[in-house]
């Protein structure tokens, strides 16, 4: 421990500390924009590069980046001279003087971090003058688009996509005024190896980097009159959306969800957490028949579109590894286009299905060809929790005062195993609840297998069903992805099943979600929210989900059988 000093007030505080790690416990605020530590999620970015968090050090005679700056003992701080100020001002004016000032008609406007700060820092105006960067915008994929002139260089975006997704897209290219932050030779994003998981997305402070947007795709959809426009929301969205309306963070808002869409003039608002119901029923006889019949094991969850992208490009030589179910939406909108459309006597190519979900790589995964049936895409458009809380606000919807209303029968039944969903663990968990009671013949009554929860980016658990130990590892996070997958290459890993999703904390943490930057406990927040939902449920489990049972003796026959096979699963290429 050792005695710092910090606008007068003495700390005492661990000898590893940074001077802003300090003035946080001295409860003194010190700007900052490249720095990140998001500490459970490991993902920490300390490049001292924007230089905002300038602060006079007694005896120094140069300001001092306080995020890249140890202590000492006996240090003397100060934050509030006229000094420091100026610093920090100066810091953020040499950013702006090379940084487009559209920010009126910025996907960021009002959640930019660089915005905030000017007006923090009292910006009144820009005291340098001289050449801007005119970079082209790479909109080259169908879900993220790269804004160079935008970028500050904070590298944020390089440690979300090297050193916690190991994916190795983004880095520094060129040098000085050259500088930018792209894949190797500044390739087009979709000729590229990223995933699409959006975590560069999710951290970066400007708007160099955000989802496409969808969202005029949506307003055109809904305003033809010859389309029948189906909606439906991924498990993750109830719990995050208020956010966005100013609600606390973990705030459940299921109600005011289908009411808002219902506003909105969707003809069908269906839920997600139904095709989560019918993905546990086919990924649990998946897994069963590999168990008893000497199959292919571990089997991977396979609902996370990034983490199959990941495992195409990186580990090709495993693509038989993970079950062959497609994702929730993807039933969801197969099932919308097949069974809801025959039922009801609608023409599938007059249906528009779309998704909204707190995921860039959705985006992607919809316009995957090998998923549609009959010529016909599952599903048409993807938008994110975002580009969905930014329609309401257009509409004027006034979220708060929404009453609290259902989902539309039959695709709109859940259970509370499919909104768990939303949290790492929580795949693997609503599959467990069903294959124990298939498995046994019994019908649990405590569904909660804790063991199986947490949000540390890798866990293990055992589960004893009849006598058999089923061993169970889970990820979040593709680094973490990447040990269990290394241990499944070299034929050494230890589990019968692994949950895999590729964001920090699940789909709760996804790249389309509100933004919370720096701040990790948003992210547990929501997990609690999630099994809350998932208490106030009656029916927890997949299998006991009426609705999906009678689908299937209606209209698929046997679950993991032939129509189920054809509708339901598909492949992965290397
Ligand atoms: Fe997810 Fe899924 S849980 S992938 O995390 O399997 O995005 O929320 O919708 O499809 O159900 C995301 C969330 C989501 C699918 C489901
Ligand atoms: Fe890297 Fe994911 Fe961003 Fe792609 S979307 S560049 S994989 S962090």
């Amino acid at each position: 421990q050792v005695k710092v000093t910090i606008n007068g007030k003495e700390v005492t505080v661990p000898r590893e500390y940074t001077i802003l790690n300090a003035a946080v416990e001295a409860g003194v605020r010190i700007p900052t924009l490249c720095h990140l530590d998001l500490h459970d999620l490991k993902m920490v970015n300390r490049t001292a590069s924007c230089r905002v968090c300038m602060v006079e050090v007694e005896g120094r005679p140069n300001l001092a980046p306080a995020c890249a700056t140890p202590i000492n003992d006996g240090m003397v701080i100060r934050t509030d001279t006229l000094r420091a100020i100026k610093g920090r001002r100066m810091a953020v004016e040499l950013l702006l003087s090379n940084h487009p000032t559209d920010c009126l008609i910025c996907p960021k406007n009002l959640q930019c971090e660089l915005q905030a700060l000017a007006h923090e820092l009292n910006v009144r105006e820009i005291n340098f003058s001289g050449a801007m960067n005119e970079f082209h915008i790479d909109s080259s994929s169908q879900a993220l688009v790269k804004y160079q002139s935008k970028c500050i260089l904070c590298r944020r975006c390089e440690t979300a996509c090297n050193e916690v997704q190991t994916c190795g897209i983004l880095s520094a290219l060129n040098r000085g005024f050259e500088t930018v932050v792209g894949p190797a030779f500044n390739l087009p994003m979709v000729d590229t190896s990223c995933t699409y998981c959006g975590q560069c997305v999710a951290v970066c402070p400007t708007a160099a980097l955000t989802e496409v947007n969808h969202v005029p795709k949506v307003w055109e959809t809904l305003n033809n009159p010859k389309k029948y426009v189906v909606v439906q929301t991924a498990p993750a969205i109830r719990v995050a959306l208020g956010e966005l309306f100013g609600m606390e963070a973990g705030t459940i808002v299921t109600g005011k969800l289908a009411a808002a869409l219902r506003r909105l003039g969707f003809d069908q608002v269906f839920d997600t957490d139904y095709g989560a119901d019918v993905t546990i029923i086919e990924e649990a006889k998946e897994l069963m028949n590999r168990l008893e019949n000497n199959g292919r094991l571990p089997m991977l969850t396979s609902c996370c579109p990034a983490w199959v992208s990941f495992i195409e490009h990186q580990f090709p030589d495993l693509v038989d590894v993970p079950s062959t179910c497609k994702s929730p939406h993807i039933m969801l909108g197969t099932l919308t286009k097949t069974y809801f459309a025959e039922k009801n006597n609608i023409d599938p190519a007059d249906i528009v299905m779309v998704s909204i979900m707190p995921c860039i790589a959705k985006k992607a995964e919809a316009a995957r060809t090998e998923l549609a049936i009959d010529d016909h895409d599952n599903v048409d458009i993807v938008i994110t929790t975002r580009e969905f809380g930014a329609m309401l606000k257009e509409a004027g919807i006034d979220f708060d005062k929404l009453p609290d209303e259902d989902f539309d029968n039959p695709l709109g039944e859940s259970t509370g195993a499919s909104i768990i969903f939303g949290t790492t663990g929580g795949v693997i968990e609503a599959a467990v609840r069903t294959v124990h009671d298939w498995m046994t013949g019994e019908d649990l009554e405590d569904v909660e297998f804790t063991a199986l929860r947490g949000i540390e980016g890798l866990r293990e658990a055992t589960v004893d069903i009849n006598g058999q130990e089923i061993r169970i590892g889970i990820a979040n996070g593709l680094g973490n992805a990447r040990q269990l997958l290394e241990e499944v290459r070299s034929g050494e890993s230890k589990y019968h099943a692994i949950e895999i999703m590729a964001c920090p904390g699940g789909c709760i943490g996804g790249g389309g979600q509100p933004y919370h930057y720096g701040n990790d406990e948003v992210v547990k927040k929501r997990q609690q929210a999630i099994y809350e939902e998932d208490r106030r449920k009656t029916v927890r489990k997949s299998h006991h989900n009426k609705e999906v049972m009678k689908m299937y003796e209606d209209y698929m026959g046997e679950p993991y059988g032939e129509k189920a096979h054809h509708l339901l699963h598909t492949s992965y290429s290397p």
